[in-house]
């Protein structure tokens, strides 16, 4: 069946195919993970040109709409995860509130001397020992960020010993230590992953990541944790709700 584009408006082609694709996007006639037709495919549907459909296409994947994959083709990308800005959560309650399966991964754990960062940080002295944490976060078993928890061991005796697969250290550490992650205060950065983040958050080198740090406070304004994140961008868009 052949569609018709308008070839008498000033609208371009390829606009009106992005509008079409993403029409259909809207309405779930295409969802998440769903193929699209081929560019050769498209171009005979609306009798346009192949290069018509290659700047669509190419638009729609910039805008994180599609996916493309190498040898693959290309597909409808997952909804973006909006998350609130001014809000302290934790991830496991970030992703249980939208209904998804929060995870974690062990990627490393070591515990080490402070460094002269994290001893400011932390407001920690130099013989303190700093345990250190990285963990893959999935939801529903998808990799979605890749963060490194640096904790005080002075606070948390005995936390080393934690084996911290699929377990929520912020719910851990108020169950087991008492303490309640009260405030924080977080710097965002765009960058581009490196070789292990791009492998371990199953993207590829030239998709943005975000780069977010953040230190915690307990309810006595004491810093209790230093965290290092890089956060899939084509997964995540950040919310603020602002006033005047
Ligand atoms: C969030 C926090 C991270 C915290 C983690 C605890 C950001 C950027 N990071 O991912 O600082 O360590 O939650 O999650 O929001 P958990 O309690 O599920 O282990």
């Amino acid at each position: 069946m052949k569609y018709m584009l308008d070839k008498n408006t000033p609208i371009p082609l390829y606009y009106q195919l992005k509008q079409w694709l993403v029409e259909r996007i809207d309405r779930d006639e295409l969802k998440p993970g769903d193929f699209i037709l081929s560019e050769r495919e498209l171009s005979e549907k609306f009798e346009i040109s192949r290069m018509t459909v290659r700047q669509a296409l190419l638009e729609l994947v910039n805008e994180g709409k599609l996916v493309r994959e190498k040898g693959r083709g290309t597909f409808v990308a997952e909804p973006k995860i909006s998350q609130g800005l001014l809000q302290l959560t934790s991830f496991s309650e970030d992703m249980a509130s939208r209904g998804m399966k929060p995870g974690a991964f062990v990627v490393d754990v070591t515990v080490d001397n402070a460094s002269t960062f994290l001893q400011k940080t932390l407001h920690i002295g130099a013989e303190e020992s700093v345990l250190i944490i990285t963990r893959l976060r999935m939801a529903d078993d998808k990799p979605m960020a890749l963060e490194t928890t640096h904790l005080p061991l002075s606070q948390f005796p005995g936390l080393e010993h934690q084996d911290f697969n699929n377990m929520s250290i912020y719910k851990y550490i108020k169950e087991h230590y008492g303490v309640t992650m009260a405030s924080a205060s977080q710097t965002i950065e765009v960058g581009m992953p490196n070789t292990k983040e791009a492998k371990l958050l199953n993207t590829n080198h030239a998709s943005p990541i975000l780069q977010i740090e953040r230190v915690t406070f307990d309810e006595r304004q004491l810093p209790i944790e230093f965290v290092k994140s890089v956060y899939r961008g084509d997964r995540y868009k950040l919310y603020a709700k602002l006033e005047r």
